[in-house]
């Protein structure tokens, strides 16, 4: 019986430490028929763990004549993957497929509509440099901003 108690009182510490170290951080951004984003810049706190970001179209345009998506890449790769995504598809997020230059991405959306991404802060380094924009072809330029990971 005590054995079976101190196994018991052990896998709740275990749980208890994963819980602690695994924080969630949500962040959400707008973007519009006039194609801009809501914002320059999004902060991820340095202690999550993981991210959640949602992303809305405020407009009603639909995907094939205004749809964006949101990307993450190194603020070094973003013009390079921007205009490799530009041969891409609507199907493919206007993305070159599987570069691991995209450290995130959400699928393309239209007006009216949402969508997110989850991905693990393990990606990202504190401190380091790095750019979100919407690569539907030529959105690219005004649909940008920083992402601040620390
Ligand atoms: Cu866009």
């Amino acid at each position: 019986m005590d054995s079976r108690w101190a196994w018991a009182a052990g896998l709740l510490a275990v749980l208890a430490a994963t819980t602690a170290m695994a924080r969630m951080c949500a962040v959400s951004i707008d973007s519009t028929d006039q194609m801009t984003f809501s914002s320059k810049e999004i902060k991820v706190a340095g202690d999550c763990s993981e991210v959640s970001l949602t992303l809305r179209h405020t407009g009603t345009l639909a995907a094939t004549a205004m749809g964006h998506n949101w990307v993450l890449t190194r603020t070094a790769d973003y013009q390079p993957v921007a205009l490799a995504g530009m041969r891409g598809t609507l199907t493919g997020s206007y993305l070159p497929s599987n570069d691991a230059r995209v450290l995130a991405h959400t699928k393309v959306i239209g007006g009216g509509q949402s969508t997110s991404v989850r991905f693990s802060t393990s990606i990202l380094r504190k401190g380091g440099d790095y750019t979100f924009f919407c690569s539907f072809p030529g959105h690219f330029a005004m649909m940008k901003g920083k992402l601040i990971f620390g």
